[in-house]
Order: structure tokens, then sequence, then C-alpha cells
């Protein structure tokens, strides 16, 4: 039986990379970190199956204490801080834990056991301002905001410790992907919710920022597919995964708003708190190398996808208790 640590594994793409790990017959652990109250509403349904160890990015023997501890054959290394408006009001926490803990944890590796396959999260905010259309792995990077900065540090680092100290390393440029276990400030699940909120009358009206920004947005469930994949070849190597395709901001509020027959312009307006110091107007992702060497394809395209979404928040919705938090 194989063995998977995954840190990360309370967030979004943790719940399903554990249930596709464990769906493979792996014996998967995960590091969670240390909080007063345990907040473990995604793997719930997979307490019984993982099995759970303490570490933080911040503290390097805890991670290399961990992998002694476990012995995985492979590691997948999910765990950040992940929202981009959050890096510019903790720039130098978000390079602690996107930037710095990455080497923290290929050191972790390298000092332990340099044969574990190792998957590094990075992200098409690395591209930011984008010098060409559409993304692929060659295209330079030029990222916009603390998160994308501490993000390309991640992809180049663990690109340096393959060359160096010959680890199989990659990298997986992941763009956009979401599902109804998305966190709450991320802009598709905030408008799924609120559309689900204001259907029921429970909310009146929804402040966004940019309406004109572009996402190339996929499916979490797919995404997580081409994570493994990568650990599964000769050679280690880095891919972009992405849809090729790109939708505005508008365009995710209009199809979610519709899906629970409204219209948006009535409920939606601009609220300058939500516009970033710098922004990512357009990401569009070619995976033509993912495709070719990894055979994967997304299945669950970008209307599907919100509407999968928004009949999640709304079933949610209706089935709280009088009492609950909204
Ligand atoms: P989430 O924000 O949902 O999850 C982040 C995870 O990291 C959580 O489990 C969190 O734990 C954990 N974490 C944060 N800081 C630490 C720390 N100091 N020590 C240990 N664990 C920590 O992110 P996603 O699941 O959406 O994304 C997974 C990874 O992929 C991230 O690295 C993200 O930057 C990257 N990425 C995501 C994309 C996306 O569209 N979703 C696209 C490209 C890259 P806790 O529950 O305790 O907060
Ligand atoms: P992003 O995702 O920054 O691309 O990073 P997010 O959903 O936060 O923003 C996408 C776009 O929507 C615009 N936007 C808003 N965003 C939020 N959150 N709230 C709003 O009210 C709002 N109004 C407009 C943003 O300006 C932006 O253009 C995500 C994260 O998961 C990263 O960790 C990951 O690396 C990248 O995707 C790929």
């Amino acid at each position: 039986m194989k063995k998977a640590l995954i840190t990360g594994i309370t967030g979004q793409d943790g719940s399903y990379l554990a249930e596709l790990l464990l769906a493979k017959g792996y014996q998967v652990h995960g590091m969670v970190r240390r909080s007063s109250e345990e907040k473990f509403e995604r793997i719930a349904h997979l307490k019984d199956q993982v099995t759970l160890h303490q570490g933080d990015l911040l503290d390097q023997f805890s991670l290399a204490g961990l992998i002694e501890k476990v012995e995985p054959e492979e590691i997948y290394n999910l765990a950040a801080q992940s929202f981009v408006p959050t890096s510019w009001s903790q720039p130098v926490l978000t390079g602690e834990f996107t930037a710095l803990g990455v080497t923290k944890m290929l050191e972790a590796v390298r000092q332990t056991n340099p044969k574990i396959k190792f998957y590094q999260a990075s992200s098409s905010e690395m591209f930011g301002r984008v010098l060409e259309v559409p993304q692929k792995e060659t295209t330079p990077f030029y990222p916009r905001s603390p998160y994308g900065v501490a993000k390309a540090y991640g992809h180049f680092i663990t690109v340096n410790y393959r060359e160096s100290f010959n680890l199989y390393a990659v990298s997986g440029i992941l763009f956009n992907h979401e599902s109804p276990r998305r966190g709450l400030e991320f802009i598709t699940r905030k408008v799924s919710y609120n559309a689900a909120l204001i259907k029921l009358g429970l909310k009146k009206k929804l402040g966004v920022g940019n309406l004109d920004a572009k996402r190339d947005w996929g499916f979490a469930g797919d995404y997580v597919d081409a994570m493994w994949r990568m650990l599964q070849q000769d050679t280690p190597d880095d891919y972009v995964v992405a849809t090729h395709e790109t939708h505005t901001v508008r365009e995710l509020i209009q199809i979610a708003f519709a899906r629970v027959g409204l219209d948006w312009e009535k409920y939606v307006e601009i609220d300058p708190a939500f516009v970033r110091p710098a922004e990512v107007e357009l990401l569009i992702g070619d995976y033509d190398k993912a495709k070719k060497k990894l055979g994967w394809e997304p299945k669950v395209r970008f209307k599907e996808l919100v509407e999968m979404m928004v009949d999640a928040d709304v079933k949610r919705l209706e089935q709280r208790r009088p009492n609950d938090p909204i």
C-alpha cells in the first residue's frame, strides 16, 4: 500500500486529493496546524480513513519529524496562505508560509529521504500581468501580488532542488479551480453562496470588486487528478493545468443568479473595498503538455461548475436549522 502525506489536507484541494488517493488504495496522512478549535468540515467524512498529524510550515522540526514518522512515498505540499488580498495585509506571513514553507518542506525531504516524490502547488498567479496569451509552462512570470511573488519563489525553489539534488520534485501550475468546498471569500463561492442567500430572502445585496477580471476556472475534483498524475511519471516535470477557457467575473455572476431565477443587476453592487491594489486582468491556460504527457483533460466546464456550486449552496441553506448562523 502506497503512503502519501498531504499538507493542507483541511483545505479545498486537500479534501478532494485525500478522496482520490483513498480511492486508489493509498494510506493517506495529513498535516494539520494546531488550533484552539478543530474545524475539519471538508474532511469530516474521511476522518476514519485518514491519519492526521500536527505540524506547521513555520516549524522546520515539525516537518522533518513528521516525514520520518510517516515515511511517505509521495508528498503533496498544498498548505499555504492562499487568499490573494490577505497577501497585501500580511505580506511577511504570506512569504513565510507560501514561499519559505516550500524550502522547509524540500529540505525536510532532502534530509530524511530524497527518494520521496514531491508535488508543489504552484499557481497561475505567477503569470500576473501576462506576457503571453494563453499562458503555458514556458511563459515568463510577472506576479502582481505578494502571494504571486511567494508562489514564484516556491516554483523556482522546487525546480532548483530538482536540479541541484536530483529530487523527484514537480511544480503544478494550476489555474483557478473551484468547488462547493471553496472558501467563502473567493469570488466563485462568494457569488454562489450570496445568490443562494438572496434567492432564499436571507440577504438583499452583494458587494464585489472588479467585474472585468477574467479567469480560467476549472473544477477542483478534476485538478487533483492532474497532481497525482504528475507524480506517476518516469521523470519529474512541471505542468500547466487549466481549461483553456476564460470568463469574466460578470459572466460568473450572471450565470449564478440566472440559476436561481434572478436578474443579477438588481442585487450586485461595486464595493471599492474589494478592488485590489494591483489586478491580474486576464488568465487563460494552455494545458496541451498535461494532455499529451499525463493524458489529463478537464471534465467539468465553466457553466456546469457555477451551477453545481449554486445548487449546492441552495441545498445547504435550505437544510440549515432556523438558528444556524448564515
Ligand atoms: P485552501 O486555502 O483551501 O487551503 C490551504 C490549506 O493550507 C489549509 O488546509 C490550511 O490549514 C493550510 N495551511 C495554511 N497555512 C498553514 C501552515 N502554516 N501550516 C500548515 N498548514 C497551513 O487552499 P486550496 O485548497 O484552494 O489550495 C491548495 C494549494 O494550491 C494552496 O497552496 C494554493 O495556494 C494553491 N493553489 C490553489 C488554486 C486554487 O484555485 N484553489 C490554484 C493554484 C494554486 P487551515 O485549515 O488550518 O487553515
Ligand atoms: P484569485 O481568486 O485571486 O484569482 O486567486 P479570487 O476568487 O479571490 O479572485 C478572482 C478574481 O475575482 C475578482 N473579484 C473578486 N474577488 C474576490 N475574492 N472577492 C470579490 O468581491 C471580488 N470581486 C472581483 C478578483 O479581483 C480577481 O480578479 C485564486 C486563489 O485560489 C489562489 O490561491 C490561486 O493561486 C489562484 O486562484 C489561481
